[in-house]
């Protein structure tokens, strides 16, 4: 295996390429050119390398230009598919060297990335990145990270930091996608409801932007009791409630079914919810909360 390009003593001198530079890709290398990294970029449509050249990046002309200029890659595509495709070719141009993978995946594909890079020689850290482009490298942002190799990841934590905190959640490849993907979930199940809830309010014409602060309240009150209170229920196994049990919510959730129908408005995302409430209570869990769901969604 090729040695590992050395690093200079100060991380932010340490050379980094960024390929994917899309609207994530654009704000990471972004932020290793503002935090002093001499950065390499490549996009497979050049022309988006443009505003970064201005900012003092350096175009490669190739992927395997770009990924033999440092010796620390970040890839940033829309699918892990499209990575295996553009470095299956570079794999010797990367032996010896640390690839940073942070576009959006499964953990199985981020184990079988690892898997494909092990046998290449080429570390590989797998990543998920838990912010907008927006938020990159400001408070708040931060970037979960997962690998076999946690010394590699702790070789290039400093100039990772530049993008956002760092998280590192083990040495299971998959790790950062599965609290990625969880995470993410939290947040859809969060959007499937404030779409359901803007279109319900404004079916009478009520504006959503006045809603709005009602609404947030709602959810931030809501959130604060519901995920913590459900964590300890499910890791103590006490469902029993006394506050909202599943056989109580059964008979209110078709008043929502009800009025998204009355109002004019599909109801596709909220539908399967009553099926799940009416499986608890036929399966005896009318007296617990709405903790028991998480074991109602294990299958088999
Ligand atoms: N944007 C966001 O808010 C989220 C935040 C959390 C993380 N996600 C994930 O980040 C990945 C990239 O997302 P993105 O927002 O940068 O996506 P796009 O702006 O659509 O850019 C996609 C880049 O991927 C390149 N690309 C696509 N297919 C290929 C291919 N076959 N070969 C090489 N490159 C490819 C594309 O190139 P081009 O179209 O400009 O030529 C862009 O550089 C993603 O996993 C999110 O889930 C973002």
């Amino acid at each position: 295996m090729p040695a590992q390009p050395t690093q200079p003593a100060d991380p932010s001198q340490s050379p980094v390429t960024v390929l994917g530079l899309g609207l994530m890709g654009t704000a990471l290398a972004s932020a290793l050119l503002k935090a002093g990294h001499p950065t390499t970029v490549w996009n497979r449509t050049a022309a988006k390398t443009g505003p970064l050249a201005a900012q003092g990046a350096t175009p490669a002309a190739t992927a395997r230009d770009a990924v033999t200029a440092s010796p620390l890659t970040i890839v940033c595509l829309t699918t892990n598919e499209n990575v295996r495709a553009l470095l299956a070719p570079e794999a010797e141009s990367l032996a010896g060297r640390t690839l940073v993978n942070l576009t959006n995946g499964s953990p199985s594909q981020a184990g079988e990335l690892s898997d494909w890079a092990a046998a290449h020689g080429i570390t590989y850290i797998d990543g998920g990145i838990m912010a907008v482009p927006q938020m990159i490298a400001t408070p708040g942002a931060y970037i979960l990270y997962s690998g076999t190799d946690e010394a590699a990841f702790e070789a290039h934590r400093a100039t990772l930091s530049a993008l956002a905190d760092t998280k590192w959640v083990g040495k299971d490849p998959g790790l950062a996608a599965l609290y990625d993907l969880s995470l993410l979930t939290g947040m859809y199940g969060m959007v499937m409801g404030v779409a359901q809830a803007y279109a319900l309010i404004g079916s009478e014409g009520i504006a959503a932007r006045e809603f709005a602060p009602l609404l947030k309240d709602f959810v931030a009150a809501m959130t604060d009791g519901i995920v913590p209170g459900t964590a300890e229920a499910v890791d103590t196994d006490q469902h029993l409630t006394d506050v909202s049990n599943l056989a109580m919510n059964r008979e209110a959730f078709p008043n929502f079914l009800q009025a998204y129908a009355e109002q004019g408005l599909r109801s596709e995302m909220f539908e399967p919810f009553q099926a799940l409430l009416d499986r608890a209570v036929e399966e005896g869990h009318g007296a617990d909360g709405l903790s028991r769901l998480v074991t109602l969604l294990k299958q088999g």
